[in-house]
């Protein structure tokens, strides 16, 4: 059974970037959707419910056909919002471990290139999607964006950061303008957990 993990904030603290209505309907609609299909599918597969979801993703060649494409969905969008969720915090914060910073030094050339790199692949993405920082199966950093509710745990790779690029995550506020909630979104980044999160991914 997956659970939908409690936020670290209320709705209305991410506001001016992200507004409390916006929080609300994505994290009690959108989140709790994807985490209530996603245990629905996986009804009498006991193996697969009691799996960590990073696992169940690495494995979605794996499963059964009946249930492959509601994980790759639904599984991916449960894992997805946590991690999204998880890299905001109010106000954002510059604590970035040494680690981190010196492994984004060498793979980007700086926090500034990386923001650069990343907010152009999220704002390109066509459709929807997401766009992430990953820590591949070699340590290196690296960004990539993925289609839809596609995790890039499918791939064998470990996102450390993630930015929801749907609409439902900035219409309200932003409209049609992708780039400036990027650029917004930016500023509330959590880089104690991402920190953490990149600790946690070297092998
Ligand atoms: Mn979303």
């Amino acid at each position: 059974m997956y659970l939908l993990p409690k936020l670290k904030y209320n709705f209305d603290q991410l506001a001016p970037v992200i507004d409390a209505k916006t929080v609300e309907i994505h994290y009690t609609k959108h989140h709790q959707g994807y985490t209530d299909k996603l245990n629905a599918v996986l009804e009498g597969h006991e193996d697969l419910l009691q799996m960590d979801i990073t696992e169940l993703l690495s494995k979605i060649d794996e499963l059964p056909e009946g249930v492959r494409p509601s994980v790759r969905n639904n599984g991916g969008g449960y894992s997805n919002h946590n991690i999204y969720w998880d890299t905001m915090t109010p106000g954002g914060n510059d604590m970035i471990s040494h680690e981190l910073r010196a492994a984004i030094k060498v793979d980007f050339g700086g926090v500034d290139a990386l923001k650069e790199k990343l907010l152009s692949e999220a704002a390109s993405r066509f459709g929807s999607g997401w766009a992430w920082l990953i820590v591949d199966a070699n340590n290196n950093l690296s960004v990539i964006s993925t289609p839809n509710q596609d995790s890039p745990y499918m791939e064998g790779i470990t996102p450390i950061l993630g930015v929801d690029v749907w609409e439902h995550a900035y219409y309200l506020n932003y409209q049609n303008r992708r780039p400036d909630y990027l650029e917004a979104w930016w500023g509330i980044i959590d880089w104690k957990a991402v920190s953490d999160r990149y600790a946690e991914a070297l092998v």
